[in-house]
């Protein structure tokens, strides 16, 4: 009896502990359950800066401007020394990430006035259409630039299509961006704050009788243009295009900052308990640039330094808030920027006159709207808490591919044309990145295949114009580089290895036609 007995206490003690009978779990199987759920479904949150270049963080070498919170997600995860966006500008930049297709396959994928229809063909699945298959949450709160409605868009009804007709379940957005009208943010399909008695009239052809303009009313304005920007007026600054009415509505650029982080912070407290995807889309430091009052004066660099301090610290809010609601483990974060830097972008701000020892572009050449390295190459980091250990990669690695590479991670089939899965070298298990690239800037398309890059022959001004100095990268003859030994893209080798030129431009030319 009692060897039956002490048989039975035993069982029940194995029982006990494999059950677990005290109704907790044990560490072990809270770490496994965690790691399921991190496994199969982590929140993804793409933070997008506007024309921030690859010498702008102190990540990434900077030294006359310091970017903390920038930096943490780098000292976290994984700084990419070759991330790329497809173009050296904006809306074909943003079509490549929500697409997952080249920019230059769609003609109309080019800077798009604020008043142009929507980008997408809304049958397509799209990055977050895709992610919505796996019950994600989708937002995109800040710049859009995509177009938004069909061929006419009457601003005082519904505007559709737009970001909820490709994926997306929420969108705060500035409609294209803060130098172009109409000035109003437009949440879903609506305009906000917009009174039926004042409505908002949007035109890119010609002004408005009786509204004043940039060109002819200078007295008016706070903030001046050096070129363009000359049309309409709101909160001092003349803008592109011209627009009418819908007052109530008109945002206060100051504030932009603010406004598009508490919509980011208050989406991600309501979803704080499912998968979510949230595209945080910064306007900083894209013109016409207007941090608020309390970072006036913070870079010693004038406007566009202290929009990038305001930037950093806004970033530094939503990581802390990851933090607070304990959900930091859970999620990625990408970080990166649409495309390469620029000073005098339109508005005598003193970004040329204040710049000092800066180097937007860090040791690269050109800058945004330029074929040379600066324009499209840009910093680019993904971190993971606790899953993703830091560290710094060479492999070559695009925006292109996070829908293909998501759609590894969870699962999902991927549908994109050009999205490739670099799954692992975003997660640094690999360094084995893209082997080529066919790259964009201003409607031309260049090349990268491992270290080399080739900009074939095209005709046009060597730098953008007077006041925007960037180099273009056009020359009448082809231009081939070994960037990892010449990163400042100052040795042509093109004459030295005219069989790797007409290796690589068949390669780019098969992409091309693919
Ligand atoms: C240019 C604008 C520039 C900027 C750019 C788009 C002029 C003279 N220049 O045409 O200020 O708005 O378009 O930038 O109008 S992007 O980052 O959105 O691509
Ligand atoms: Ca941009």
């Amino acid at each position: 009896l009692r060897k039956i007995c002490r048989l039975l206490v035993l069982s029940i003690l194995m029982v006990a502990a494999s059950c677990n009978l005290s109704g907790k779990k044990t560490n072990k199987e809270v770490g496994e359950a965690k790691n399921k759920i991190i496994d199969r479904r982590p929140n993804i949150l793409l933070i997008y800066v506007d024309d921030l270049g690859y010498g702008d963080v102190s990540a990434y070498g900077g030294t006359e401007l310091a970017t903390p919170n920038i930096d943490r997600i780098a000292k976290n995860g994984i700084r990419f020394t070759n991330g790329y966006a497809t173009s050296a500008t904006c809306t074909p930049s943003r079509y490549a990430i929500l697409s997952g297709e080249y920019p230059w396959r769609n003609q109309k994928a080019h800077i798009l006035p604020g008043n142009a229809p929507l980008l997408f063909d809304t049958s397509r699945e799209t990055f977050p259409s895709m992610l919505k298959k796996a019950n994600y949450t989708t937002a995109v709160i800040g710049k859009w630039h995509l177009g938004l409605g069909g061929e006419t868009l009457d601003w005082n009804s519904e505007i559709k299509p737009g970001p909820n007709e490709i994926g997306f379940d929420y969108s705060y957005i500035l409609a294209s961006t803060n130098d172009r009208v109409p000035s109003v943010y437009v949440e879903n399909d609506k305009v906000v704050g917009l009174s039926p008695d004042d409505s908002l009239e949007v035109s890119y052809n010609e002004n408005f009788p009786g509204e004043p303009t940039g060109k002819e009313n200078p007295e008016l304005l706070k903030l001046h243009p050096s070129h363009g920007h000359d049309m309409s007026i709101h909160n001092g600054i003349s803008r592109i295009g011209y627009m009418k009415g819908g007052k109530s509505a008109l945002f206060i650029d100051e504030n932009m900052s603010d406004t598009i982080m508490v919509k980011t912070k208050e989406f991600i407290s309501s979803n704080k308990n499912n998968p979510f995807f949230l595209f945080y889309s910064l306007h900083q430091p894209h013109v016409p640039r207007t941090p608020h009052p309390r970072f006036v004066g913070s870079s010693g660099m004038g406007p566009r330094g202290d929009a990038i301090l305001e930037a950093d610290w806004t970033i530094g809010q939503i990581l802390d808030q990851l933090e607070n609601l304990g959900i930091a483990e859970n999620t990625i974060v990408v970080f990166s920027s649409d495309n390469g830097p620029v000073l005098d972008d339109g508005y005598q701000d003193n970004a040329v006159e204040k710049i000092g020892n800066h180097k937007p572009g860090g040791p690269l050449r050109g800058g945004k709207y330029s074929m040379f390295d600066a324009g499209t190459r840009v910093p680019f980091l993904v971190s993971w808490p606790g899953t993703i250990k830091a560290s710094t990669s060479d492999a070559l690695v695009c925006q292109l591919d996070l829908m293909g590479s998501f759609a590894s991670l969870l699962g999902l089939e991927n549908s994109a044309l050009d999205s490739e899965d670099t799954l692992d070298v975003f997660l640094g298990k690999s360094h084995k990145g893209r082997t080529q690239l066919v790259l964009e800037a201003m409607g031309k398309t260049f090349y990268r295949q491992g270290d080399w890059i080739m900009i074939p022959p095209y005709e046009g001004p060597k730098i953008i114009n007077k006041w925007v100095r960037n180099e273009t990268g056009n020359l009448e003859e082809y231009q081939l580089f070994n960037i990892k030994e010449d990163i400042a893209q100052q040795n042509n080798l093109a004459d030295k290895y005219p069989e790797k030129v007409k290796e690589l431009t068949k390669a780019m030319n098969e992409v091309k036609n693919k």
